[in-house]
């Protein structure tokens, strides 16, 4: 019962982020396949608290992504937040790279960077995670619900064991 219940909370979400994208002009028009959208991917994607509205206060918060010296990094890679506070985050890649700034736990990260390996086009373009190309700015407002610790990876192979990963603790 609650997995039918659940089922169509899902898409009903899915269904108003479709319609989102298609009424933002100039937002990239969906940037996953659907290869990429299908659950388990994506299914329990918002494991670090929820999107957060725009139109609330938040503490913003920037993030610089870059690589050099062997090495690719967020600045800051740890961050402390109050459970229930809202966060903006500006992410600037300052690299010569293309970076992610994808917000989840630890587990979900890595099964998804798995995932990524196998389909090395995927691109993201959502509430909790956005790809930034070098010299731009992109920006994701969360909402931090749960308590616990989770990450922000960037998930293109090899940037994660690079070093871009972050650390973020909710008290
Ligand atoms: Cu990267």
């Amino acid at each position: 019962m609650s997995q039918i219940k659940n089922s169509v909370v899902r898409a009903v979400f899915v269904g108003a982020l479709a319609t989102m994208a298609l009424a933002a002009p100039g937002y990239p028009a969906l940037a996953h396949d659907a290869v990429h959208s299908a659950p388990p991917a994506h299914g329990a994607g918002f494991s670090a608290g929820e999107p957060g509205d725009p139109k609330k206060p938040a503490r913003t918060v920037l993030v610089t992504m870059k690589e050099g010296d062997g090495k690719m990094l967020f600045i800051p890679d740890r961050l402390e937040i109050k459970r229930g506070e809202q966060v903006r985050f500006v992410l600037i890649n300052t690299g010569l790279l293309e970076h992610e700034f994808i917000l989840a736990s630890t587990e979900d990260n890595l099964k998804h960077a798995e995932n990524m390996k196998e389909h090395s086009h995927m691109t993201h373009d959502d509430p909790n995670g956005k790809r930034v190309a070098p010299s731009k700015k992109s920006e994701i407002v969360w909402r931090f619900t749960k308590a616990g610790t989770f990450e922000y990876d960037c998930l293109i192979p090899g940037h994660r064991e690079a070093g871009m990963t972050g650390t973020v603790i909710v008290k």
